[in-house]
């Protein structure tokens, strides 16, 4: 796609190159902007400077050695998270959320069928009856690790799911999703963030769309009806703490560092159903809930029960909610490492605005208006969406129409919003294409470090080998810990890494082997216990009515049953016990023409019921390559036929 069809007139690198030829403003393989700010040429970009290469130099990782840096990334319309290690870029892991996964078994075995479908609305397992009980698709967006003390303490990372307004929790000590839960009331859920201060605490929801809550059909077309839900998840339990019914659509949401408030995005304030009209006012706003009053209100019993969750009425002049005008749509919202200031990006509007948290005490208490809380709203570019925070008092904003990023100082904008004549623009670097979310190397905590921003980019365009139509996006990692950012790497990635964290490799301590009292297959301890079975020791087959359940341990290269057998029509359950106890050595379970895949990790037990309903031999194999004589790691299923 060219820059024309992207619906930029000119094409900004040919005209910064007709600029740089007639010698305007040329310095060093670069020109100044209209404001003032210094763009590398395409010349300079395609030719990497010594320092520049240098940058690229602390980006190898050589073989052997470990990354220090994990990021926690999203991948869209995949449903999966993603975890790189950084500066490599390397892709480490992929743990399945939302998805189904052919490899692990996600979807199918009865350990991620529970996780995926007892959090399920009532009216929504009742839908997927007919549709094999899980959704096959979601949308995951933003995953966030959760915090003790305004820094990340390695528990929990937690992500939205905005196909099928889901919420999920993955473990950060075996990197495996144990909880999923629905969210009533809400139409999507999209913008995700978590309490920094004291804990997480609450994992905070935006609900995007409008519908009529509760959605029962009894509205469909009075559209002045239809409202937008914020949500409050208590990360420890997953359940649902409060929701607070607000005007317009929310879009993104962040947390201050003293837990406090919680603040979002809004879009949307005319209230309408069509792009035309959800865009025709000047001024959207920033919505802030107070959690306290919040918490109060929920308290004296000051709410709604709908469908089993208290919703509190946040409409304008709620005492839980103030609304902050700001240009039209915005879109990404980011609190500094500072715990001052909070930046909502513009997208629309070439501008981002900047609040003061210190000065919402006094806007809930009406001492002062809603835009009193502004304290600067620099103009940086065309479409800006995202901000990263390098803890030196930078900011790092994302212009997806300009594909730049922007780096800008808090202070100078402070200073030029009061009528200063400074500008806040400190440097430009183009991106390759179209940036969504940036991020730096634990800047969305008080130990912002400064070391290394990724630009999450929409486009690739030209470059990586054509693959067809289909392109894969781009994540550039981008050195800023100089004055000037320096891009050394591109990333290409499959649909589609929205946003990401970075988390210094100290805060997380995963474990090689799991434990064998892990929840994550306790219901297959608990039937074994009843059956009479010792996971780890045992093989049998125990029949119960219709029902067969087959026990079997795994220890390369053998499963301790090499056949069993069952009637046509019943229906199994295969336990597998891992009982090796080496790090890496993961078995899998599969069974050919039965559509059976799973894997087995050391010391894990992982069980898939389905029903014999095909006669015949069936060889089941290991599909994990776990040892010389992996091959050889198969057994029977002998089905015998059903007798008329
Ligand atoms: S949103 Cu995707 S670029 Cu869902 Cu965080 Cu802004
Ligand atoms: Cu066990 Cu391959």
């Amino acid at each position: 796609m060219s820059d024309q069809e992207q619906g930029n007139p000119l094409s900004r690198r040919t005209l910064l190159a007709t600029s740089a030829a007639a010698g305007i403003g040329l310095v060093g393989g670069a020109t100044l902007t209209s404001r003032g700010a210094m763009v590398p040429t395409a010349e300079a970009q395609t030719r990497p400077s010594a320092p520049a290469r240098a940058a690229v130099q602390k980006t190898e990782v050589h073989p052997g050695e470990l990354d220090e840096y994990y990021v926690f990334a999203s991948s869209g319309q995949t449903g999966e998270l993603r975890i790189l290690g950084l500066p490599s870029m390397r892709e480490l892991m992929r743990v399945p959320v939302f998805n189904r996964c052919s490899a692990t078994g996600w979807g199918q075995t009865n350990e991620s069928l529970k996780v995926l479908t007892e959090g399920l609305l009532p009216e929504t397992r009742e839908f997927l009856k007919t549709r094999g009980g899980t959704y096959m698709n979601g949308d995951l967006h933003h995953p966030h690790v959760s915090f003790t003390e305004g820094t990340y303490d390695g528990r929990y990372a937690f992500m939205n799911d905005k196909a099928n307004t889901r919420v999920a929790r993955v473990r950060l000590d075996v990197m495996k999703c144990d909880k999923i839960i629905q969210l009533p009331n809400q139409h999507t859920v999209h913008g995700l963030r978590v309490q920094k201060y004291p804990r997480t605490g609450y994992v905070f929801c935006n609900g995007e769309d409008r519908v009529p809550v509760p959605n029962d059909g009894l509205n469909l077309t009075k559209t002045k009806d239809y409202h937008a839900i914020f949500t409050a998840i208590d990360g420890d339990t997953m359940k649902v703490a409060w929701q607070v019914m607000v005007d317009g659509n929310l879009d993104n949401v962040d947390a201050d560092y003293q837990g406090k408030y919680a603040f979002a995005t809004c879009y949307n304030s005319e209230e309408g159903v069509t792009a035309a009209e959800m865009t025709a006012n000047d001024q959207d706003w920033v919505v802030i809930f107070n959690l306290k009053r919040i918490e109060e209100a929920v308290k004296k019993g000051d709410f709604k029960e709908i469908n089993g969750v208290p919703v509190i009425d946040g409409r304008k002049g709620s005492p839980c909610t103030r609304y902050v005008p700001v240009s039209n749509s915005p879109h990404g919202i980011n609190t500094a490492p500072d715990g001052i200031h909070v930046v909502a990006n513009g997208k629309l509007s070439p501008t981002v605005t900047v609040m003061d948290v210190r000065m919402f005490d006094q806007l809930f208490d009406d001492k002062i208006k809603p835009r009193e809380v502004v304290v600067a709203e620099p103009e940086l570019g065309l479409g800006p969406l995202h901000t990263a925070y390098d803890g030196r008092g930078n900011a790092f904003t994302t212009l997806f129409i300009d594909s730049q990023v922007c780096k800008w100082n808090i202070d100078l904008a402070r200073r030029a919003y009061k009528g200063e004549k400074v500008n806040p623009i400190v440097d430009k670097l183009d991106v390759h294409y179209q940036p969504g979310h940036n991020h730096t190397s634990m800047g969305q905590t008080k130990e912002a470090d400064g070391k290394w921003l990724i630009s999450l980019n929409k486009f690739s365009k030209d470059r990586f080998l054509n693959v067809g139509p289909l392109k894969p996006e781009n994540d550039q990692l981008i050195d800023i810990s100089g004055d000037k950012m320096k891009l050394v790497h591109d990333g290409p990635s499959f649909a589609e890494p929205h946003d990401a964290t970075i988390v210094h490799r100290s805060k997380i301590n995963p474990i090689s082997v799991w434990e064998r009292a892990d929840p994550m297959f306790a219901d297959a301890v608990k039937q074994a216990k009843a059956d009479g079975v010792t996971l780890e020791s045992d093989s049998k087959v125990v029949r119960d009515g219709d029902k067969v359940r087959i026990y079997m341990t795994s220890s390369a290269p053998m499963f301790s049953l090499t056949e069993f057998q069952v009637k046509q029509g019943e229906h199994v359950t295969v336990y597998v016990t891992n009982i090796d106890s080496i790090e890496d050595l993961t078995h899998g379970f599969s069974i050919v023409n039965y559509g059976i895949q799973m894997e087995v990790a050391p010391q894990a037990t992982a069980s898939v019921s389905f029903t014999a309903d095909k006669p015949g031999v069936y060889w089941y194999y290991c599909s994990w390559f776990c040892h010389a004589m992996h091959m050889e790691m198969k057994g029977r299923m002998l089905v015998e036929p059903r007798t008329a």
